[in-house]
């Protein structure tokens, strides 16, 4: 691209303006790029494929190192990913040298190729990278006698044109025998040194155990020599591939099902096979506007383990639908009619409910969209008598459960959503079988935030409008290519967008404002269209539907449905008209236009702590002031997830944060306490993994409450260093040890005179027993003891003092004054 600029300032008449990187079919000013084109150079190149959550690039950049800083030696990296949180594709290119480096940071031709996710053999194209004669490197949990059988028919070929030399390595399987967990990095790594010949084999392997031994030195010894043990077994199960014939039936880059929406097949694909640079401007959607429920399209497939179900001791509590941050587990309860035609392999049980009767209930995976997190297992409370570590819920290899579990999940699919009146919203069990409308999330696989996202859709979706701070939120929420927001059968879903990170309760303070003016607007149509709508439907029909478009209570959801119902007759009843069609009669056409938001809405104003507690903090506090109908929902992590956990105002004191490396010294913000003091603000601080029913009962009373609501929601992170199977259980530890006491403040309770109840009980263990189990408080008792235990005991303090107050504020009595609604308002 470079050279093309270059080439395109030497013309004899150059453009005054252009673009390169793109194919600019609109404004035709993009500037053709060489693609052949190559840099003279002696240095050997490797491309390693991983995803964002298996440490790739991480080792990546640690063998630049290695490499580069030896005596010599020159080294060059260039890493190509997205922002996604998990299962971005991430490609590192790497040359090393004995000679200085002048080259493009892009390998065209490479001298090894490293696929460290067999998955990736599949979605993209990986091998066309090597040069002939090149050595491969793959990740494989099929060892090396049947993995060739695995292999995409065009990857074998490759192999076999190329004449490329390919080896094999279990590295998942190694990683779990050496106590790694899911860690490959350093596997892989171990085994590019071993095979790439740039250093001795003996050499490569003492400077890599070197390396770990530097890097993971604040880590502790355990750390260390398990890593040590990683770098010896990556050696000892690596394996040549012997080449076979090209004969595989399975291909790469499958398509999309004909299904699909245009755009999906159009755009999305492209990008999902790694082609998004080919696509013209002219394929961009005009407007910016994106559609929705994408994200369904994926198919990631990247879980090597997966729940498989056990429905002979399943309790139907909905626990583990109600906590899978990726709502790949999904419950239904159906009639045994719907199951007629089922795959063989679906499992369903009776379903135990008064109202529905002779009902069965499934609970399934979706197995392509899993991401093996175990989080629904660690949370499941059914076990065998017989068989202690036997659940209703297991992760079992994927590769063994994939192709069965996606028949059972296709047909799942087709069976109807439950009819929405006939399961109790405010219960875990009834709320996990509605249907989410935020799914597939490409969130770090366990991440504590969003399982809060999907159950408010879950309650409220058809009628969401989200303004989503910058943040994790905000990538998970709306990355290209695909969106997790959903829709419901009748193409109803939450609308979504996202301003800055500074501005957005404002921005969703705004979206509410322009909404409440087009509500008045359309209510005051309805009186000047009576007339019209005599002409259309007669009386007393007309003035029936006008009288009840007006009055109608929507405070529930039959509410809403039957407002639904009306402005559909609405439309109906002025567009038949010949008198009122939109052509002929103005104030019909424009509430033909405004007619939708004579329905209730319900905005969203979501983010991290980073947003609420600090950048955005003035806004909030506006927001909340303001006395308007909007729900606050804070994704409490405390600390910036996104750019990688910097201290916020919500950082606990004795953590350790970027920015607050010995441990913050200060006691964390409560953000709860302060918006306490307006006095007409609901606020409720959540754990969904202590207790699934709080959360849900303080979404339902935050949505129902006429006025400012601000949820603080508990939110495990990787940044917190905990395995996060167990993200949830440790959410639940936060609230024992009243680190994170649960409470509801609730301004319509006036009249009992008691509005802050608390929702956990005392704390039954203490702070420091929570800290100990996480990264973040534990590295500091590594580091610098003394000020750990020092820091430790302020903590205890305050989690003593906050428990205390809190307890104090449980029992007083308060009032709130009765405003005027409208005169809030219209202030
Ligand atoms: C004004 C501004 N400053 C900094 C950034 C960079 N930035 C993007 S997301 C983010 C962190 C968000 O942290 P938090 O609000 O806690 O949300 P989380 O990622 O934890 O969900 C930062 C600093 C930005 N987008 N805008
Ligand atoms: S393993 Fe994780 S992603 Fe998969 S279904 Fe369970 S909770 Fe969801
Ligand atoms: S958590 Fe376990 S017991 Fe509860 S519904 Fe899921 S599988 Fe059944
Ligand atoms: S909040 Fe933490 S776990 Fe969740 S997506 Fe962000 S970084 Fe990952």
């Amino acid at each position: 691209m470079a050279k093309a600029v270059f080439d395109e300032l030497a013309a004899p008449a150059p453009k005054k303006r252009f673009t390169v990187g793109i194919t600019d079919d609109v404004t035709h000013l993009s500037l053709e790029v060489d693609q052949t084109f190559e840099l003279p150079g002696e240095a050997r190149a490797a491309v390693f494929f991983g995803l964002g959550s298996d440490g790739t690039v991480g080792a990546s950049k640690n063998t630049v190192k290695i490499l580069g800083e030896l005596p010599g030696r020159w080294a060059q990296g260039y890493f190509v990913y997205d922002s996604r949180k998990s299962g971005a594709t991430t490609v590192s290119h790497l040359r090393f040298s004995r000679a200085p480096i002048r080259s493009s940071y892009l390998v065209d031709e490479a001298d090894f190729v490293g696929v460290h996710q067999f998955g990736l053999l599949s979605a993209m194209r990986t091998l066309d990278i090597a040069k002939p004669g090149a050595t491969v490197l793959l990740n494989s949990p099929y060892g090396p006698d049947a993995t060739w059988d695995h292999l995409p028919v065009e990857v074998q070929q490759l192999i076999v044109d190329r004449g490329l030399k390919p080896y094999v390595v279990d590295a998942e399987t190694v990683a779990r025998d050496v106590g790694m967990g899911k860690r490959i990095n350093t596997i892989m790594q171990t085994c590019y040194f071993y095979l790439s010949g740039v250093l001795e084999p003996d050499a490569a392997i003492a400077a890599i155990k070197e390396s770990v031994a530097t890097t993971y030195a604040k880590r502790g010894r355990t750390v260390i020599e398990r890593n040590h043990r990683a770098i010896d077994a990556a050696v000892a199960h690596l394996s040549p591939l012997p080449v076979g014939a090209a004969t595989s039936t399975a291909h790469r880059l499958v398509p999309v099902p004909p299904e699909a929406p245009d755009v999906v097949r159009r755009v999305t694909q492209a990008m999902l096979h790694g082609r998004g640079d080919e696509l013209p401007v002219s394929a961009l959607p005009v407007d910016g506007t994106w559609p929705t429920a994408t994200s369904q399209w994926e198919k990631r497939a990247i879980a090597s383990e997966i729940p498989i179900w056990d429905p002979s001791i399943c309790i139907d509590c909905g626990k583990c639908a109600i906590t899978c941050p990726h709502a790949a587990i999904r419950v239904k309860v159906m009639p045994a009619e719907a199951l007629e035609g089922a795959p063989a392999t679906l499992q369903s049980k009776p379903y135990k409910d008064r109202t529905l009767k002779d009902h069965r209930l499934i609970v399934q995976v979706a197995p392509d969209d899993c991401t093996g997190c175990g989080i629904c297992v660690d949370v499941c409370p059914a076990r065998s008598k017989t068989e202690v570590r036997h659940k209703s819920i297991n992760l079992e290899p994927a590769r063994e459960h994939r192709e069965v579990e996606r028949a059972n999940f296709g047909f799942f699919l087709g069976i109807p959503e439950i009819d929405r009146s006939l399961v109790r919203h405010d219960q875990v069990k009834g709320a996990a079988q509605l249907q989410p409308l935020f799914e597939f999330s490409l969130a770090c696989s366990g991440c504590g935030e969003t399982p809060y996202i999907r159950t408010l859709t879950q309650l409220f979706g058809d009628r969401m409008i989200i303004a989503n701070a910058t943040g994790c939120s905000s990538i998970y929420g709306a990355n290209m290519p695909t969106v997790p927001y959903a829709q419901d059968p009748q193409g109803r879903g939450p609308a979504w967008s996202n301003s800055l990170f500074e501005d957005n309760a404002e921005f969703g303070l705004g979206i509410r404002l322009a909404w409440e003016q087009q509500h008045a607007e359309a209510r005051r149509l309805v009186d000047p269209s009576r007339g019209l709508l005599a002409h259309a439907l007669g009386e007393p029909a007309a003035t029936e539907l006008a009288d009840s478009l007006l009055g109608a209570d929507q405070s529930t959801e039959e509410g809403i449905a039957a407002q639904r119902a009306r402005v559909a007759q609405l439309r109906e009843a002025l567009a038949d008209d010949p008198m009122a069609g939109p052509a002929d009669d103005p104030v019909a056409r424009r509430l033909l236009s405004l007619a939708d938001e004579l329905v209730e809405k319900t905005v969203w104003i979501i983010g991290g702590d980073g947003w609420a507690y600090d950048i955005g903090s003035g806004g909030l506090d506006h927001v909340l002031a303001s006395g308007r109908n909007v729900n606050i929902l804070v994704l409490d992590t405390e600390v910036y997830s996104n750019t990688g956990g910097q201290a916020s105002k919500a950082t606990p004191r004795a953590a350790a944060a970027k920015f607050a490396a010995s441990g913050k010294a200060a006691a964390k913000k409560d953000l709860g306490l302060l918006a306490q003091a307006y006095g007409n603000v609901y606020v409720a601080q959540l754990a969904i993994g202590a207790n699934q029913q709080q959360t849900i009962r303080a979404m339902l009373e935050a949505q129902a409450w006429d006025g400012p609501s601000l949820l603080i929601a508990y939110s495990t992170c990787i940044a917190h260093g905990i395995d996060m199977a167990t993200s949830m259980t440790h959410q639940a530890d936060a609230v024992a040890s009243a680190y994170w006491p649960l409470y509801r403040f609730r301004p319509d309770t006036a009249g009992e005179g008691h509005p802050l109840h608390l929702d956990s009980k005392a704390p039954t263990k203490p702070v420091t027993d929570f800290m100990r189990a996480e990264t973040r408080f534990s590295m500091l008792t590594r580091s610098d003891p003394q000020r750990a235990a020092k820091l430790a005991v302020l903590a205890q303090s305050d989690a003593d003092e906050r428990w205390r107050y809190y307890s104090q504020l449980a029992g007083m009595e308060r009032t709130v004054v009765q405003d005027d609604h409208d005169e809030r308002r219209n202030p």
